[in-house]
């Protein structure tokens, strides 16, 4: 037992080391030795916390922190950005996985190729592994190949689809509503597109999908989850609040933090949006999904 915990977390800590050097292993170096935080100390410490993309605001605020006091020596700086990063982690709310007897509705948007589309294949088999019933409505009919790439993902994972070529993503979405509703599934997955013509388009659609599950689901459990790539950093901020703007997000998914140096986004997401994150993605398999435990991510980040 404890064996494997273990091993779960010496994963995690491999997947997050590259994100682990660019902000903790970095502001070490550049602080660590010095006597007190002076001016010259803080602005290296704001310089390295924006390159590991924490953001402006962020950093801002927590150099301002240093600034002016005595009880806190670079010595500790370790100590400070790990409860700092805590705090901001569980203020953001909870990470689980909410998944309530009857109906729950995974509604998975966010820009073109950061891992929606996987995304949902990946939690399928998770679902499906814990023997829920599970249907997936392929809300992007705007790229063929995408129901195509879900439908091999919904075989692989022992899931129903509702697909339709061309068709309206929200009257798809609404045909799977009614067959989870008298077939008696526990889950819908919705994909969706990430490009259309133009963004305003595509977040009219989302919207419309929004309120078709709203409207004909109220009682469901829903859950409506950006998905970001961990690469794009700062970028993914701006997509995190263009979205929510239009769909009123309630979770992130960050995917391709294997490798990343950019997972710093995960605080970030958190500090500006107050938005948990709760899966991680690590790798393009099936299996290569977790959800998302912030007290872990910390020990890995800080060993
Ligand atoms: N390394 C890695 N690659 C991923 C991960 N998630 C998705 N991908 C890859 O990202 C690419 C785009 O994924 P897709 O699901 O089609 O994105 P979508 O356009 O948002 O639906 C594919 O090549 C996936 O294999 C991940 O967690 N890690
Ligand atoms: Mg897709």
């Amino acid at each position: 037992m404890f064996g494997f915990f273990k091993d779960k977390f010496n994963n995690l800590k491999q997947t997050v080391s590259n994100t682990a050097q660019m902000l903790v292993g970095n502001v070490t170096n550049a602080v660590g030795q010095e006597e007190e935080f002076s001016e010259f100390v803080l602005d290296d410490m704001e310089d390295v916390l924006i390159s590991a993309d924490l953001g402006v605001g962020y950093a801002a605020e927590l150099v301002d922190k240093l600034r002016n006091q005595t009880k806190i020596k670079p010595a500790d700086v370790k100590k400070y950005l790990k409860d700092e990063f805590s705090k901001t982690l569980k203020d953001a709310g909870s990470t689980e996985i909410n998944i309530q007897d009857g109906l729950n509705i995974y509604f998975i948007c966010g820009v073109n190729g950061v891992g929606k589309t996987t995304l949902i294949g990946k939690l399928a088999y998770k679902f499906r592994n814990s023997g829920k019933r599970v249907l997936i409505a392929a809300g992007d009919t705007f790229r063929a190949a995408a129901e195509e790439q879900l439908d091999i993902w919904s075989k692989r994972a022992g899931a129903s689809i509702v697909r339709r070529d061309k068709a309206d993503p929200a009257s798809v979405v609404y045909e799977a509503i009614e067959k989870a509703k008298a077939e008696n599934f526990d889950i819908v997955l919705v994909d969706t597109a990430g490009r259309l013509q133009n963004k305003f388009n595509l977040m009219e659609e989302l919207k419309k999908i929004k309120s078709v599950i709203d409207k004909k689901a109220p009682e469901a459990l829903r859950e409506c989850m950006l998905v970001l790539d961990a690469n794009t950093g700062q970028n993914g901020l701006q997509q995190a609040k263009v979205f929510s703007e239009a769909v009123n997000l309630t979770s992130v998914a960050l995917t391709k933090l294997d490798g990343s140096a950019k997972g710093a986004i995960v605080l970030a997401v958190a500090k500006e949006m107050k938005l948990p994150v709760k899966l991680i993605g690590v790798g393009e398999k099936m299996e290569d999904l977790k959800e998302f435990n912030p007290d872990e991510f910390i020990e890995a980040l800080f060993e």
